[in-house]
């Protein structure tokens, strides 16, 4: 039942959205989705509480007020052509992160593939206890869970995973210039327009649940002080006068996102290191690497299929790195 309810409300804004802001009566929308004239008013006042701006008039129908580029569960939802990421959708117009709301849902057992989307953190979270900067209206801050039949040390490979899913996303969506910086930082000129924060819970043999926290800048034009010379946004990179569209970059994200675990799962590491390998910046280029505390130059050599970093020291020796920060210079 929850499911055909999801299918008419993204039905619904996909038609009021193809509209252009002009109303649509009841009756048509009852015709089209076959529910009751109710049921439309129903599914109306649930997309208005999640923050779409509607407005209903008795003798027009409804209308979106804002046609272009809404913002929510069924607005991304109706561009999904996932079978699980993000069927299951929590969206919130703001939340503290959308990572912490995942993993207390997990630990109460959420089903593979759920989602959660806010439009604003406001205490979005980046590695290592720092934090991420999530503005409302401008980016795409989204968590999506997984249960991985994996041991734990077997995690990074996956983590890899979210940021090889994202630039192909960005590639169909018609972004260019993007690559991934070891482990999984996705860099446009030089700048930080995507982070990914992976948590997971394990037993000690196997993963119990991995959440994979995605934040994209898409449509800022300008950044706070402590951020702006370090971050930048697609639209600011496309030179775009035109908002980006989130819903429909989300769920491509989510789609990519996918068909990258199924193979993965299906037949292991390959895909995840090919598609990595196919946006790296970070191999050939001259790194300095914080590794177990310590700082060291060396050049990125190689990834290997648990995705460890392979880089050269200057006297030769080899230095595997499973975690750590690096900052690229060119060689
Ligand atoms: P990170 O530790 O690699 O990056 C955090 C650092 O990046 C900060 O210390 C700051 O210097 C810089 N920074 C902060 N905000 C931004 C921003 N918007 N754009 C560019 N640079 C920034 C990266 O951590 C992992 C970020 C994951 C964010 C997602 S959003 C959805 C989910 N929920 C949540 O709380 N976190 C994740």
């Amino acid at each position: 039942m929850e499911g055909k309810e999801e299918i008419c409300a993204s039905d619904i804004i996909s038609i009021l959205h193809k509209a252009s802001g002009q109303y649509v009566s009841g009756e048509y929308l009852s015709k089209c989705l076959g529910i009751t004239r109710t049921a439309v008013w129903k599914r109306i006042g649930v997309l208005k509480k999640e923050g779409y701006n509607i407005e209903a008039s008795t003798r027009k129908g409804y209308r979106l007020v804002s046609p272009d580029l809404p913002y929510g569960k069924a607005a991304i939802q109706q561009h999904l052509n996932t079978r699980l990421f993000g069927r299951s959708m929590e969206f919130f117009r703001e939340i503290d992160s959308t990572n912490n709301y995942l993993k207390r849902l997990a630990n109460e057992g959420a089903a593979e593939g759920t989602v959660v989307v806010a439009d604003c953190q406001i205490q979005g979270r980046g590695r290592l206890g720092r934090g991420w900067v999530s503005e409302p209206g401008q980016g795409i801050w989204m968590s999506v869970l997984t249960r991985p039949c994996l041991h734990p040390n077997d995690v990074q490979i996956f983590t890899l995973a979210a940021s090889a899913a994202v630039c192909n996303a960005l590639d169909a969506f018609g972004i260019s210039g993007m690559g991934i910086k070891w482990p999984n930082d996705i860099m446009i000129n030089g700048k930080k327009v995507c982070g990914i924060l992976t948590e997971l819970a394990a037993e000690a043999e196997r993963v119990l649940w991995v959440v994979t926290g995605i934040g994209i800048n898409v449509n800022q034009l300008s950044f706070p002080t402590e951020i702006e010379s370090i971050a930048t946004s697609l639209r600011l990179n496309a030179g775009s006068q035109d908002v980006l569209d989130r819903s429909r970059l989300a769920a491509m994200i989510l789609n990519e996102l996918e068909i990258i675990y199924n193979k993965f799962i299906e037949s292991g590491a390959e895909i995840i290191i090919d598609n990595w390998k196919r946006w790296n910046i970070t191999l050939g280029k001259r790194v300095r690497l914080v590794f177990k505390g310590e700082s060291l130059e060396a050049t990125a050599y190689d990834i290997l299929s648990d995705g460890r970093l392979v880089a050269i020291k200057d006297d030769g020796t080899k230095l595997e790195a499973v975690s750590g920060e690096i900052s690229l210079r060119e060689v």
